[in-house]
C-alpha cells in the first residue's frame, strides 16, 4: 500500500521541523512547497541524507511547484509572516491574508480532497479564509492554535508542580489570542484537580489561586515570551509539534481529542465562526466536537476571546 502523502505549504521554520518530524515518524511520503526557489528543496536533502542515519523510509520533495502536492492526503499551511517583537498576532492580518488567498487557491487546485490544517497567524483568522477560498467542507479545514497553547498551559502546571507532563491534563479554549482561555477547573494531575494540589503545596487558597492566575497569563503570552526571547521569528518546533500530532491523529484514525480551531454551528453559544474547541480528529477529520458546560466565568471568558475573534475575522474582505 502506497505511504500517505503530506503537504507542507511553507517551507520557513515550522515547515522544516514538520518535514523533519514526519519523516522520522515515518508518518507519509513528505512535499515541502516554498516560493523561495531552493529552499525546500534543500530542505529536504539535508533531512533525507539523515534517513540512513535515523532509519526512515520515506521520499522527501521540496518545491516551488504547487502540482508536486497532487493526492496529498494531508496538507499543513505555515505560509506567511511570523511575528517579529512587539507585533500582535493580528498585525499579520494585511499581509498574510494576501499569502493565504494564493496558498488556498492553489491546494483547491491539485489537493482537492485534502485534510487542511492550518498554522500561519493570525490563525483564526486564516483558517477562516483558507476554507472560503477552498469551498472545502468545514470536517476538513482546522487550525491548529489550541494543541499548543494547551501544551503550554501543561508545561507550566508540570514545571510548577513537579511532575511529569505526561500525567498533566490541561486545556485551553477560544481565539488563539491573548483572551484565550485556559481551563482551570478542568486542569489535573492524572484527575486530581490541580487547585487542590497546588492548595497542597501552598498551605493557603490565596497563595494557589495566585500561582494558577500567573500560569494562566503565562500561557496567554507564552508565543510573545518566545518572540520577544528569538527577536527574529516566533515558536517553530512547539507549533510543528501540536500540528503533526492533528496529522497523525487524522492519518491513523486515532480518533484523538485535541482542541482543534473548528467551525462552530452554535456550540458554546458561537455560530458561523472558527473557534479553539475540543474535537474528536479522525479518518473523516472533524468527527466531532465536543460540548461541555462552561460555568459563568469560564463563559464569559470565552465570550470575550470569542468577541476578539469576530472582530478580526470581520475584516476580511471577500
Ligand atoms: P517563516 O520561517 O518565515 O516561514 C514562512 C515561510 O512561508 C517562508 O519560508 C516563506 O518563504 C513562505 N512563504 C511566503 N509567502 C508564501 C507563499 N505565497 N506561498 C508559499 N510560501 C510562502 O515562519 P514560521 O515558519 O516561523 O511561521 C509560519 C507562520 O506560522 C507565521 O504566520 C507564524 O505567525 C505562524 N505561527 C503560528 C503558530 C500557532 O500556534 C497558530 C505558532 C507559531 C507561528
Amino acid at each position: 500500500m502506497a505511504r500517505p502523502k503530506i503537504a507542507l505549504i511553507g517551507g520557513g521554520q515550522i515547515g522544516g521541523v514538520l518535514a523533519q518530524l514526519c519523516a522520522l515518524r515515518e508518518l507519509g511520503d513528505v512535499v515541502l512547497f516554498d516560493i523561495v526557489e531552493g529552499l525546500p528543496q534543500g530542505k529536504c536533502l539535508d533531512i533525507a541524507e539523515a534517513s540512513p542515519v535515523d532509519g526512515f523510509d520515506v521520499e522527501l520533495r521540496g518545491t516551488n511547484d504547487y502540482k508536486d502536492i497532487e493526492g496529498a492526503n494531508v496538507v499543513i499551511v505555515t505560509a506567511g509572516l511570523p511575528r517579529k517583537p512587539g507585533m500582535s498576532r493580528d498585525d499579520l492580518i494585511e499581509v498574510n491574508s494576501k499569502i493565504m488567498r494564493q496558498v488556498s487557491e492553489g491546494i483547491k487546485q491539485y489537493a482537492p480532497d485534502s485534510f487542511v490544517i492550518v498554522i500561519s497567524n493570525p490563525l483564526d483568522a486564516m483558517v477562516t479564509l483558507c476554507q472560503r477560498i477552498t469551498g472545502f467542507p468545514y470536517n476538513r479545514v482546522i487550525g491548529q492554535a489550541g494543541v499548543l497553547d494547551s501544551a503550554r498551559f501543561a508545561s507550566f502546571i508540570a514545571w510548577e508542580l513537579g511532575v511529569s507532563v505526561k500525567d498533566v491534563t490541561a486545556m485551553t479554549l477560544g481565539g488563539h489570542g491573548d483572551d484565550m482561555v485556559p481551563l482551570v477547573r478542568y486542569a489535573s494531575v492524572n484527575g486530581i484537580p490541580v487547585m487542590e494540589l497546588l492548595e497542597k503545596k501552598y498551605k493557603d487558597k490565596a497563595k494557589a489561586k495566585e500561582v494558577m492566575e500567573a500560569m494562566v497569563k503565562r500561557t496567554r503570552g507564552a508565543g510573545g515570551e518566545v518572540v520577544a526571547l528569538l527577536k527574529t521569528g516566533s515558536a517553530f518546533y512547539s507549533p510543528a509539534s501540536s500540528a503533526l500530532a492533528m496529522a497523525e491523529s487524522i492519518l491513523k484514525d486515532q480518533k484523538r481529542v485535541l482542541p482543534t480551531c473548528a467551525f462552530l454551528d452554535g456550540e458554546f453559544g458561537v455560530k458561523g465562526y472558527y473557534v479553539g474547541v475540543p474535537c474528536v480528529l479522525g479518518a473523516n477529520g472533524i468527527e466531532q466536537i465536543i460540548e461541555f458546560e462552561l460555568d459563568a466565568e469560564e463563559q464569559a471568558m470565552m465570550d470575550k476571546s470569542v468577541a476578539a475573534v469576530k472582530g478580526l475575522v470581520d475584516t476580511l474582505k471577500d
